[in-house]
């Protein structure tokens, strides 16, 4: 039985890679920092009573910022597999918090790939660095059609990509240093109905199923310009898997070869809870409108502009299709179906709760 450690848990990726993993048969190790509030909603439902003799799920507290620590937990566990996930992965918030986000994304992936070199595991540990595509800026005329590759000039836009470059470099450098396994999945946006909140695509879907129940009046949003390559997280964590199954450690980028805008998002998602809007300009912005009330839903705030923004990517992911023979399953029309109607089906409940206890607290009263 294979062991894997994944740092980075309470969120989206770690959520579907644990249950991937778990379904191959490994025993996973997951790390989680001490934090006030327990925040594992999105993983509950992998949870194992501790004391099973079986226990397949094992937690243990640990923290990026401890080095040593982390050394004690991979001399302890001795993984097969490390899956780097943990970061400040939120690129407006790296703008607020350059330093704290220089630390979390480039320091810490430089702490896990010594410790894995300290416990004497770097003949045997596989470690998967999460790096981005927006290292990427524009396209690269260089190359037909424009498309970027693994090879590409890289041009980071944010102190989170600048980190994110040099945990890719740092993880190629040890790879070649010191015979590592150790690889960059260079992973386009990918979202789900578990998606942190404060993502556009999440933060759409969300406003969308609550203007759709009446609990929201307006959804406010910055560059609706800009243009994604959104797919669902479920197929990208089989592709991060897939990578450490190799024979030898090599980088991929995982990409879908196409881009919609954010102003395409918000309309498949009215769409999908039946919403049908129209939008107008008025002095320089622009407003959009609920065509059954003529009330303005959605409302453009300068304060979710960037700046500095990636406006356009496209990405050639034609090595990972031939080598690892991925290929994803969703469309991203799929995807954003599959978010507006968790969030309406969420809402829904939590207002039945509500209702519930104003019931019973009535009765006291
Ligand atoms: P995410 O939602 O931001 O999750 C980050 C995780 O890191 C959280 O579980 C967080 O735990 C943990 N973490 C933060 N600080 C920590 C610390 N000091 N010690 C231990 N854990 C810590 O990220 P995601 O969307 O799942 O993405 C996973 C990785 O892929 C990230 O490295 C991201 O940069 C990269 N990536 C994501 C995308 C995408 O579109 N999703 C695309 C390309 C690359 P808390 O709950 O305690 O905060
Ligand atoms: O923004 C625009 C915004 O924050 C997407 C991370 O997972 O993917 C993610 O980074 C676009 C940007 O993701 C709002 O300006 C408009 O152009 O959802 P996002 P991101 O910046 O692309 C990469 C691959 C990662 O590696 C990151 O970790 O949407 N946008 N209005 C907005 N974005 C947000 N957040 N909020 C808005 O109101």
């Amino acid at each position: 039985m294979k062991k894997a450690l994944i740092t980075g848990i309470t969120w989206q990726d770690w959520a579907y890679l644990a249950e991937l993993l778990l379904s191959k048969w490994y025993e996973v190790h997951w790390i989680k920092r001490r934090t006030s509030l327990f925040n594992t909603d999105r993983i509950d439902h992998l949870y194992q009573d501790i004391h099973n003799p079986n226990l397949k799920f094992h937690l243990h507290y640990g923290d990026l910022t401890d080095s040593a620590n982390l050394i004690k937990l991979i001399s302890d566990i001795k993984p097969d597999e490390i899956y780097n996930l943990a970061a400040q992965s939120h690129v407006a918030v790296s703008f607020d918090m350059p330093e704290y986000t220089a630390n979390a994304d480039w320091i810490w992936t430089l702490r896990l790939l010594e410790a894995i070199r300290i416990a004497w595991l770097e003949k045997t540990t596989k470690f998967y660095q999460a790096s981005t595509s927006e290292l990427f800026w524009g396209l690269d005329y260089n190359r037909p059609l424009a498309w970027y590759t693994e090879e590409s000039p890289m041009h980071p836009r944010s102190p989170y990509w600048c980190a994110k470059l040099y945990a890719m470099w740092i993880t190629r450098n040890y790879k070649e240093s010191y015979d590592m396994f150790a690889c960059n999945g260079i992973l386009f946006n990918h979202e789900s109905p578990i998606r942190w909140e404060t993502f556009v695509t999440r933060k759409i879907t969300m406003a969308v199923a609550k203007i759709s129940l009446w609990l929201q009046d307006k959804l406010f949003l910055g560059n609706l310009d800009a243009k994604r390559d959104w797919w669902h997280a479920k197929d990208y964590v089989e592709a991060m898997w897939m990578m450490l199954q190799q024979d030898k450690p090599e980088d991929f980028v995982i990409s879908t070869w196409e881009s919609y805008s954010v102003r395409e998002f918000v309309n498949w998602s009215f769409e999908e809870a039946w919403i049908e809007i129209e939008w107008r300009w008025e002095w320089i912005d622009e407003k959009w409108y609920d065509k059954s009330t003529w009330k303005c839903i959605v409302e453009i705030d300068k304060k979710y502009f960037r700046p500095a923004e990636v406006d356009f990517l496209l990405w050639d992911s034609s090595k990972a299709r031939n080598v690892l023979l991925w290929k994803p399953k969703y469309t991203v029309q799929m995807m954003c179906k599959e978010m507006v109607a968790s969030d309406i089906e969420k809402f829904k409940k939590q207002e039945i709760l509500k209702k519930h206890w104003y019931e019973i607290l009535n009765q006291y009263e």
